[in-house]
């Protein structure tokens, strides 16, 4: 039987084999960079789990409720690494009440006594200094995880300006009272635990990450084990 008009069509019709050829190469050139290109989870390595009990129930507005299930860690570009790792860090505290600003930032994440900056009591801010801007992607925090303790007004920044006067981002926020003065966050209080807090942030750009908090469930103190900002450098 003679083939259809259609079926010659289709056949008859096909890229010519020089331009295929090439439009294979071109596939094959870019795939290194369309896999390159592809997010990963972020490689998150938690500290040891130090025995902390149940939670003992706490009368906090907005406190997150426990997940039975664990948590979905968000996806980071693969050339994603942590850019604060040994970064300078800064405070609204003239000096620790107890520890060092370098504690933030020196990868160290144990929930042992002495490996936290302790500030001293109210609102305070740490501010990590990236060295040069860059795109973020997620921020992890831990303040203290030796006991079951939530702390209070806790606000996440990214900017430009060392100062944050402007260009600022707000990516956590759980002042919801305002009390910083920083605008009304919509973001849980939590439990902090040896698993830290993750923070996604939309390949958000600046050089600064500023972290806020008022005291916590145990006291006035403000304290900080380890950040890290996971990130590529900025085009
Ligand atoms: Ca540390
Ligand atoms: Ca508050």
């Amino acid at each position: 039987m003679l083939p259809s008009l259609e079926t010659e069509l289709i056949f008859r019709c096909p890229i010519p084999a020089p331009l295929m050829k090439r439009l294979a190469l071109c596939l094959l050139l870019a795939l290194p960079a369309f896999v390159l290109a592809q997010d990963k989870e972020l490689p998150l390595v938690l500290p040891k789990s130090i025995a902390l009990g149940t939670p003992r129930p706490m009368k906090i507005n907005n406190l997150e409720p426990v997940s039975k299930t664990p948590r979905v860690l968000p996806k980071v570009p693969a050339a994603a690494v942590n850019l604060a790792k040994g970064c300078n860090v800064t405070s609204s505290a003239k000096e620790a009440a107890a520890g060092d600003f370098s504690y933030l930032t020196d990868g160290d994440k144990g929930g042992e006594e002495g490996f936290e900056v302790e500030l001293p009591r109210g609102a305070h801010w740490v501010q990590v200094d990236l060295a040069k801007q860059a795109e973020i992607s997620a921020i992890v925090l831990w303040h203290f995880h030796r006991e079951r303790r939530v702390y209070f007004d806790v606000v996440v920044q990214i900017s430009n300006d060392p100062a944050f006067k402007k260009d600022v981002t707000t990516v956590y926020n759980n002042d919801a009272e305002n009390e910083l003065g920083l605008g009304k966050g919509k973001d849980y209080c939590y439990y902090e635990s040896n698993e830290g807090r993750v923070i996604p942030a939309a390949a958000v750009k600046g050089r600064y990450v500023r972290f806020y908090s008022k005291g916590n469930s145990a006291g006035p103190s403000n304290d900080y084990i380890e950040t890290e900002v996971w990130g590529v450098p900025a085009k």
